[in-house]
This record gives structure tokens, C-alpha cells and sequence, in this order.
């Protein structure tokens, strides 16, 4: 294909509710859309990229304005005018192209997706069909923030149970991790699949702390250490038997063939845009199945753009778990695309051509604060 125009939309969509982890709480999602048209073979199409970077650098290194300015300054033209003459785009080589450009896997990851959709959406493929997936629906868990009060986490979890999420993530941090998970276990039982998400908020000097959690015959326990700390997550796994899951940590096919090997990740949480997109996403759970180490799909409060392709994403085989696919109404009164629904616990696979939803014009502009068209031909 060949990029005739990239336009960038700079979204803020409120949340049903406050979303609070180890490192903050956000009130609203600081979304960056981006949309490529391209000519194909079979003719003009667009392709959409949703970018999961947060507003603030405090999930991981990139931050939503940022992403924006990469994917402007360097990614788009890499694409484009210095593409070097000849050279046939395909999102295959997105990756390629873009590799001179340290870091910034997020941002890569939005243009990349972008790119396939287009892709895609020319060659009538669905981003399932493409990708490898072998089921029709995935199961959907919910993550849940950090509340005010044991008694109104429970009354969250229950509210969620009662919709019909199969598995609870509760977030977690020093000072809210033994007690509600004791109280969400004692009210709920022991068969609730429940998991936990610390977002790097401990050190190994807490392992005894973290120990404690065991009792609870938790899936796994993510990310409880920074993101470099590889060996320390390794020297915590031999001291627990709650599984560890990373989802920081693991930025790459490379990293997690470190965490893998080191013994660091019993479970690896894959995020398309953590790890530089879709394609890398397939090389990890290619190689984390191949280990016999368990995956599932991680949500970033994607609009339904990004939860369509995540439920794609999450279809393949190697995906055992539940993942953080929820409906768009977990976060979102509105989304920017037909809303995703959870139905018996489930969340469908699309198969239209592409990511299957794309935004709704008015949706989009309802919640735009900025629209900018990076390149033109
Ligand atoms: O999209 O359901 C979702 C959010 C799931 O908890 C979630 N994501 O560390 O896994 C994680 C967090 C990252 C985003 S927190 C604002
Ligand atoms: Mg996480």
C-alpha cells in the first residue's frame, strides 16, 4: 500500500467512574486515535490505530501527547517521504521501517494497527482470521480499581459478578492487598477466579507481605516489582506459590524470552501496545506457548477500537485465561465505536474486514479536543 493521508484525533472520553491503581486515578481516557488512508491494490481505504499511552508517564514511559509527537516527527515519515523508493508498505514491515527509532513501543504499536486495518479491510480479512484466533467468543474479566473502603469494594465485585465477569482483577498497593482480597474471598468464596495487579508498587523487601496473599489461591498475582526488575521478580517467584504474572516487564518478544528463561513469569500478560503491536503480541504468545507459560490479553480502557482487536488478539489458542476484555460500559456512558458487549460472560469475536468496529463520526468528534493531519500526499 501506499499512506496518502495520517490524521491524529486527540480524544478525552469521561469514565462511568473514577479508575484508581498503585499509580493514580484517572477520571477520564486521554485517547489518541489514528487514522491512515491509504491506496491498496483493491482501491482507497482507511485504517484506524488506537494508541494505548496513558495521559502521564506513570504506567510506563510514554504518555499520550508524546506518542503523538513520535508518531508525527518520526514514525509517520519513516512510513512515507523517506520511505525508500520502491519499497511496498505492508504492516508486516511497519515494525521494520521503524526500528531506528528507540523505544516507544505504544506509539509504534498505534500506527502499526492502523496500517493492518487498512490492510484488512482491502483484503476483506478479519484481524481474528489474520492473527490465528480459534474461537468464536473469549471470556471476559474485569479489573477493579482501588475503592475507598473494603465494604465498597465489595459492593463493586458483587455489582460485577452479578453482570456476569467470569474472572476479578483487583488492583492492589502497600497498605490494600490482605484485606480486601481476604474480604472479597470470604464474601464471594473460593471459587471466584481472582487475580491481582500491583503496577510495580512493591519491592522484594515486601516478599512477606506479598507471601501472605498465598492463602488465597489467587491466578496469579502481576506485576508486583518494576519493570527492570527482572531478577528480583524471579528471586520473588521462588519465594511464593502464588504464580507471578508480568505485564510491565514485558516490552518485547526479547524481554519476554529474558523473563521466561529466568524464571521470572509464570504467566505473561500480553498488551498489543506495551510490546509494539499486534504482530509482536503474536510472537509472544507463539513463544510463551511454546515455554508451556500461560497468556492472556490485557486491556489498556480501550475504546471499542482497541477491545475489538484485543478480542481478536485473545482468541488464539495460547490465550488460557481470562482477559481484561470487558464490555465498553465497564468505562465507558459512550464509546466512540458501536459499544463491545459482554453477553454470559463473553465478549464475541468480530469478523467484519479489519478490526471489526471503527469510530462513529459524530461519537468522535463529540469527543474530540484536537484533530491534526500529520501527512498528506
Ligand atoms: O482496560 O480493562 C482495562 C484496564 C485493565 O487494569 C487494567 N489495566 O496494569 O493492567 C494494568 C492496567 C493498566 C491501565 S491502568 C490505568
Ligand atoms: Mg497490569
Amino acid at each position: 500500500m501506499i499512506i496518502t493521508t495520517v490524521r491524529l484525533h486527540r480524544l478525552s472520553i469521561p469514565l462511568v467512574a473514577p479508575f484508581t491503581t498503585s499509580f493514580g486515578t484517572e477520571l477520564t481516557r486521554e485517547a489518541l486515535i489514528v487514522e491512515v488512508g491509504a491506496e491498496t491494490a483493491h482501491g482507497p481505504v482507511t485504517g484506524w490505530g488506537e494508541c494505548v499511552a496513558m495521559d502521564e508517564p506513570l504506567y510506563s514511559a510514554e504518555y499520550v501527547d508524546g506518542c503523538a509527537e513520535v508518531i508525527r516527527r518520526w514514525l509517520v515519515p519513516a512510513l512515507t517521504s523517506s520511505l525508500p523508493a520502491g519499497v511496498e508498505l505492508t504492516a508486516e514491515t511497519v515494525g521494520h521501517h521503524v526500528r531506528h527509532v528507540v523505544g516507544h513501543p505504544m506509539a509504534k504499536a498505534a500506527v502499526e494497527m492502523a496500517v493492518l486495518d487498512a490492510q484488512l479491510r482491502a483484503a476483506g480479512q478479519s484481524f481474528a482470521q489474520y492473527l490465528g484466533g480459534v474461537r468464536d467468543t473469549v471470556p471476559s474479566g474485569v479489573s477493579v480499581g482501588i475503592q475507598d473502603s473494603v465494604e465498597q469494594t465489595l459492593r463493586v465485585v458483587d455489582g460485577y459478578l452479578t453482570e456476569g465477569y467470569v474472572r476479578i482483577k483487583l488492583k492492589i498497593a502497600p497498605g490494600w492487598d490482605v484485606e480486601p482480597v481476604r474480604a472479597v474471598r470470604s464474601t464471594f468464596g473460593d471459587d471466584v477466579p481472582l487475580q491481582v495487579d500491583a503496577n510495580a508498587a512493591y519491592t522484594l523487601v515486601d516478599a512477606p507481605t506479598l507471601r501472605r496473599l498465598d492463602e488465597f489461591d489467587l491466578l496469579l498475582i502481576e506485576q508486583p516489582l518494576a519493570e527492570n526488575d527482572l531478577r528480583q521478580h524471579a528471586e520473588l517467584a521462588s519465594r511464593l506459590r502464588t504464580p507471578i504474572c508480568l505485564d510491565e516487564s514485558v516490552v518485547s518478544a526479547e524481554s519476554a524470552a529474558d523473563a521466561i528463561s529466568l524464571g521470572a513469569a509464570q504467566v505473561i500478560n500480553i498488551k498489543p501496545g506495551r510490546v509494539g503491536g499486534y504482530l509482536e503480541a503474536v510472537r509472544i504468545h507463539d513463544l510463551a506457548k511454546a515455554h508451556g507459560v500461560a497468556v492472556w490479553c490485557g486491556g489498556m480502557v480501550e475504546t471499542g477500537l482497541g477491545r475489538s482487536a484485543n478480542a481478536a488478539l485473545a482468541s488464539l489458542p495460547g490465550f488460557v485465561l481470562p482477559g481484561d476484555i470487558s464490555a465498553s460500559s465497564r468505562f465507558y456512558e459512550l464509546d466512540i465505536t458501536e459499544p463491545v458487549e459482554m453477553v454470559s460472560g463473553r465478549v464475541a469475536v468480530d469478523t467484519t474486514p479489519g478490526v471489526g468496529r471503527a469510530p462513529v463520526a459524530d461519537l468522535l468528534a463529540g469527543f474530540r479536543m484536537a484533530e491534526h493531519e500529520v501527512f498528506a500526499r
